[in-house]
Formats: structure tokens, sequence, C-alpha cells
């Protein structure tokens, strides 16, 4: 009988406020999420009553024949207050996912750009962009892919986070680069 090869990854689902980085790691996570939000007092409560204010907890695991992969989901709040928790959680990470939500307007594709120079200034891991609500938005689609322009390693994944199959589809493309860079990384060391 063939043992599976058992590969622990870490992943930050990072994104501007309300883009549903909680919503995706709650959808797909197989354990109970721990997610630590707070009531808004602001005007941002127009928007939703709770927020992210240090980090969401959740675990995914993917197998086939050869491997199984454990995924640790770490989600970091969206708003600008709490960014110092970015850093702390990008700690150690082989992948992350930046979401923005279409349905919330071309601001919110510019914030999720920022926030990907950001993430990209502090790792080189890989990473993919989930556009949440893509496909009820396709105009901004496609503004979403003129901001983000800038070469074959952006890919950006259309996907709905209340959904559970397309919530795992996003996990998904990112385990696959992951697993590339780190099969890549290995190589390297070896020769
Ligand atoms: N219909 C629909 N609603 C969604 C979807 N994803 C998120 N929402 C809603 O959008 C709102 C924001 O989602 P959250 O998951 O709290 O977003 P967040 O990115 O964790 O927000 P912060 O932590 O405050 O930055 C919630 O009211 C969700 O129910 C989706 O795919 N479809
Ligand atoms: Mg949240």
């Amino acid at each position: 009988m063939s043992k599976r090869e058992v590969v622990t990854i870490k992943v930050v689902v990072t994104g501007h406020f309300a883009a549903g980085k909680t919503t995706l790691i709650s959808t797909i996570s197989e354990i109970p999420v721990l997610a630590t939000e707070a009531g808004i007092s602001d005007e941002t409560s127009e928007t939703k009553d709770y927020t992210t204010v240090t980090m969401d907890f959740g675990k995914l695991t993917v197998k086939d024949e050869d491997m199984l992969a454990e995924l640790y989901m770490f989600g970091t709040p969206g708003q600008d207050r709490f960014d110092f928790m970015w850093d702390v959680l990008a700690e150690g990470m082989d992948g992350y996912i930046v979401m923005t939500d279409l349905s919330r307007g071309e601001q919110a594709l510019d914030e999720a750009a920022a926030i990907l120079e950001h993430f990209r200034g502090i790792s080189e891991v890989p990473f993919i962009i989930a556009a949440n609500r893509g496909a009820s938005h396709p105009e901004l689609l496609g503004r979403l892919h003129e901001i983000m322009r800038g070469g074959p390693d952006v890919t950006i994944v259309p996907c709905e986070a209340i959904d559970k199959e397309s919530a795992k589809e996003v996990l998904l493309v990112l385990l696959i680069k992951v697993l590339t860079a780190l099969a890549d990384d290995a190589e390297v060391s070896v020769a």
C-alpha cells in the first residue's frame, strides 16, 4: 500500500473591507471557523454589522492518491485600522488570496490592487486574485484584468464566496501554484 505524502500549507486570505474573506473561509472550512469579529460602530456599519478585527482561522484537507494537503487558512481584517495584522499573518505563509467583491464597484478594485502591492512587497510566494461575485459583474471583471495587468503570474478567479464548490475551486487554483513553486524550489536545491 502506497503512503501518501502529507504537506501542510499556510494560506492567507486578504482583501478590502467586506470582500468576502470570512465568508470564503467559513464556506469551505471543515472545522468550525475561529472568527474574531466585532460590531461596527462607524459609517461602514451601513455595509454590514460585523467586521474581522484580528483574524479568521479555518482548515481544508485536499487529497489524491499520492498526496494529502492540509491547508490552514488565515483571514485578515479588511479595515485599514487593523492592517498591522496583515504582516503578522503573512509570516511564513506559502501562498495568499487577494479577494475583491465586484459588487462593491470600481473603488474596491483599486483597494485590492493596493493590497496586492503591499503583499508583493513582503513576500514572493504564489498568490491569486479571487473576484467575488465576478460572474454577475462582467464589466468590472474586465476592469479588474486591466488594473491587475502585470504578467503571467497574475491569475484572477471569479467566484461566489458563499458557494462551496466555487470557494473550493479558488483554494485549488492557489494550491496548484503553491505545489508547483515548492517543487521548483526542491529542484533548485538539489541541483
Ligand atoms: N450574496 C453573496 N453575499 C456575499 C458573498 N460573499 C460575501 N457576501 C456577503 O458580503 C458581506 C461581507 O462578507 P464578509 O465575509 O464579512 O467580508 P470580509 O471580507 O470578511 O469583511 P471584513 O472582515 O469586515 O473586511 C457579508 O454580508 C456576506 O454575507 C457572496 O458570494 N454572495
Ligand atoms: Mg472578515
